[in-house]
């Protein structure tokens, strides 16, 4: 279990990158499951930097990572400068060089890496519509953005990370080796996984038969990886760990399942849970107008789909950690993966009972 640095501890660790504001004060900021994120302020209480300690259990491959985020800032980059923007700093990450030039910096037991504080920006865990459109802009844009990138230049990060074979591979292997002694307990949510499984594996059946290609995504387009200015207009997308290949609806899936959900993720209230078809509506809107050019038919007819798989992508993912004994996503009380589980599958239901309105609101587009 990883222990909490001293904020002497912190400021040495700042000290190995190329900074110059007077650091005084670390502490700890947003509430991400993987890495941890803290923010880096002057005496005056000014927020200068990020700093996050890379979780390199499922990062493994630390040199890749910051790898492909330096393409992919750098493509951001000159992408904007070409287009004429200005503020450029707030609207797109900048990470800063360690010592040795690399973007990151390991103190022997850990990975770090910094990147500027972007000042007068936001993030969301619950949004207007309004900002639910301009993050689906933002999403089409980035992945516009990046589709120029030549194959092959991006690593992946976490090979399979979206491939829900794989997912569910990892689930029945956690059943079967039952390492908590949880599989019992959780047979109803088992089966309704089950019944779904083939349904939820279509696209890479549709990859196999050359009917789907991969595109660069974000992969983890949570609602909270959006930053806005104090005018509510996108700045730029952030936590970039897992941009990489993979399939288009991972991007439009992850921002439904986060964004448009009534409830918190790991709703205790179930009855708090369901997709909200406003933002669902709000955020295709925005999304098709920057992505519409590059999407082809199949992946516009499965754009509500999207929202469903990557629910219950996310449903698998939790009950495996939950089985496995809480290995992978920090949790807050013992049982915490399994009510995001059913937090996730009652989400999931209502995803499934709004199908039809949802694909009428695509048809447009078709
Ligand atoms: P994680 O989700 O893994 O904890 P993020 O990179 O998404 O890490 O950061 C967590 C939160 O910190 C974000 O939701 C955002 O509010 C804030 N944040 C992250 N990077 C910046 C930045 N460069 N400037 C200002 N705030 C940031
Ligand atoms: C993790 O790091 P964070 O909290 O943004 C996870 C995502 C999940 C998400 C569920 C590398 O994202 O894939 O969708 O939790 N990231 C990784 O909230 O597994
Ligand atoms: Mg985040």
């Amino acid at each position: 279990m990883y222990m909490m640095k001293t904020n002497e501890q912190y400021l040495q660790i700042l000290k190995q990158f190329q900074q110059d504001d007077a650091i005084v004060s670390v502490e700890p900021f947003g509430n991400g499951h993987i890495n941890d994120t803290l923010k880096a302020s002057t005496a005056g209480g000014e927020a200068k930097y990020i700093l996050q300690r890379i979780n390199h259990h499922i990062f493994t491959n630390v040199d890749m990572l910051q790898q492909n985020i330096h393409i992919v800032t750098s493509h951001i980059r000159n992408k904007l400068e070409a287009r004429g923007e200005t503020d450029i700093d707030r609207k797109v990450l900048t990470f800063l060089p360690a010592g040795d030039g690399k973007y990151y910096y390991s103190d022997g037991e850990s990975y770090w890496r910094v990147c500027l504080f972007i000042p007068r920006s936001r993030s969301y865990e619950a949004i207007t519509p309004e900002l639910s459109y301009q993050a689906g802009r933002a999403f089409g844009d980035f992945q516009s953005m990046l589709s120029d990138i030549p194959e092959g230049k991006l690593g992946e990060t976490i090979p399979d990370f979206h491939n829900m074979e794989f997912r569910l591979r990892q689930f029945h292997d956690a059943l079967k080796a039952d390492a908590a002694g949880r599989a019992r307990e959780v047979k109803d949510l088992t089966e309704e996984i089950e019944k779904r499984a083939k349904a939820m594996c279509i696209q890479e059946e549709l990859y196999r038969a050359g009917k789907l290609k991969k595109r660069i995504n974000h992969c983890d387009t949570k609602v909270n990886n959006v930053m806005f200015d104090e005018d509510g207009k996108v700045l730029c997308v952030i936590d970039l760990d897992t941009v990489m290949p993979g399939f288009v609806l991972s991007d439009i899936g992850d921002f439904i399942r986060t964004g448009a959900n009534t409830g918190a993720e790991d709703e205790e209230d179930l009855s708090k849970v369901s997709v909200n078809m406003e933002l669902f509506e709000a955020y295709t809107q925005g999304y098709m107008e920057t992505a519409c050019s590059f999407l082809t038919p199949l992946e516009i007819s499965l754009l509500p789909y999207g929202g469903r798989l990557l629910t219950y992508m996310q449903t698998v993912r939790f009950l495996t950690d939950y089985l496995n004994g809480d290995t992978y996503y920090k949790t807050h009380h013992p049982k915490h993966n399994l009510q995001r589980t059913q937090a996730q599958f009652r989400l999931l239901q209502s995803l499934e009972a709004h199908t039809g309105e949802m694909d009428t609101f695509i048809k447009k587009w078709l």
